[in-house]
């Protein structure tokens, strides 16, 4: 079945397009090719103009292409003597929108000898801005993708225990994740114990989970292309009182960001609400990285939740809400949750319990 959504997709960045005055509109990044096409190939493009769309690829995609296509794109087999830069040429008096995160030096050359340098405009920013807002198709994958990683972890609580390494915690919640429909990771799972749970990006390691840990796990999966992401830290046997509360804190600052974050709050007031609690508590100079980013196609999208970042929450964006407390040598607490942005808040696709989990 064809989504209707692609055509409103091309529609959306065909407006964005005419404001930045770009007649074409060279698409190279794979998400973004994704989000206008539904359709994923190791080597094809996307051009649009004001009114067409073509998919350009080789013989090896070609029929797929054309089999997949079902929102007006006209589907143009290249080969070495027919390259995409052949076919560009033919526009070469326009202005030509690239994604300059998503072309090689030796592309960006030719397009230069088409064009001349004044007619390309980085306009990655286009599909950023485009992407920021999900419409339901999108934040229906995400939800399922966050389902299966509340499955996995509730699921990895009852095989975990002393004498298990890191690495095969990993591999069992990986399988979890495959067998319940996940496509793959969003990223290599993080399982960091003891004090490597200071580490706030440690993936798993040899190391043996010992009593007395605190063991932090960040993870999540793709479903139809889309992402999710999640952390809990959970105790091992048991937990010191200085844990206990260091835990609490992560608690409540995450609590008080779910609570106040809506649309119009500004993504570092969201990242305030959260660190001013952590300073409070005399941590503040734990918590070295934002309070969260958005995710879809790519699991770390706009906006980002930062001290350093002023833009504003929207209805639709989905972002995640995620501080942290890293006492170097010693552990690490992380709490995680995805969510959506409602009309007056949130909608939390985590659902896993946040009290302190002792195993
Ligand atoms: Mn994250």
């Amino acid at each position: 079945m064809c989504s209707p959504d692609f055509e409103k997709r091309i529609s959306e960045i065909r407006r964005r397009m005419e404001k930045q005055n770009l007649d074409i509109l060279f698409v190279t990044k794979p998400e973004d090719k994704y989000y206008l096409s539904g359709f994923e190939s190791s080597n094809f493009y996307i051009v649009l103009t004001d009114k067409s769309s073509y998919m350009l690829t080789d013989f090896r995609y070609f029929e797929a292409a054309r089999k997949k296509n079902c929102q007006g794109f006209e589907i143009i087999k290249v080969d070495s003597k027919h390259s995409i830069f052949d076919f560009l040429s033919k526009y070469d008096k326009m202005s030509i929108g690239i994604e300059e995160k998503h072309l090689t030096a030796d592309e960006f050359k030719i397009l230069e000898q088409i064009f001349t340098s004044e007619k390309i405009f980085f306009s990655q920013n286009i599909f950023e801005e485009q992407r920021l807002i999900k419409d339901s198709s999108e934040i229906r994958s995400i939800r399922k993708a966050a389902e299966i990683a509340d499955y996995a972890f509730s699921n990895i609580l009852k095989h975990i225990g002393p004498g298990m390494s890191e690495r095969e915690i990993a591999i069992k919640m990986e399988s979890f994740m495959k067998k319940e429909g996940a496509s793959r990771l969003s990223f290599d799972i993080i399982a960091a114990s003891g004090e490597r749970s200071a580490l706030p990006h440690g993936l798993a390691s040899e190391r043996i989970i010992q009593k007395g840990d605190f063991l932090t796990l960040d993870f999540g999966c793709m479903v139809d292309h889309y992402c999710s992401d999640m952390t809990r830290t959970v105790a091992i046997g048991k937990a010191s009182d200085e844990k206990k509360s260091v835990y609490n804190t992560v608690k409540d600052a995450q609590q008080a960001a779910l609570d106040k974050v809506k649309p119009g709050i500004s993504t570092s007031e969201a990242d305030k609400i959260a660190r001013s609690i952590i300073d409070r508590a005399g941590y503040g100079e734990c918590f070295g990285h934002g309070l969260g980013h958005g995710v879809g196609l790519e699991v770390h999208e706009a906006p980002r939740l930062s001290p350093s970042c002023h833009s504003y929450l929207r209805e639709g964006m989905v972002v995640t809400v995620e501080p942290g407390i890293y006492i170097a040598d010693s552990f690490g607490v992380r709490i995680e949750d995805l969510v959506v942005i409602t009309q007056n808040g949130i909608d939390n696709l985590t659902t896993s319990n946040k009290e302190l989990i002792i195993i």
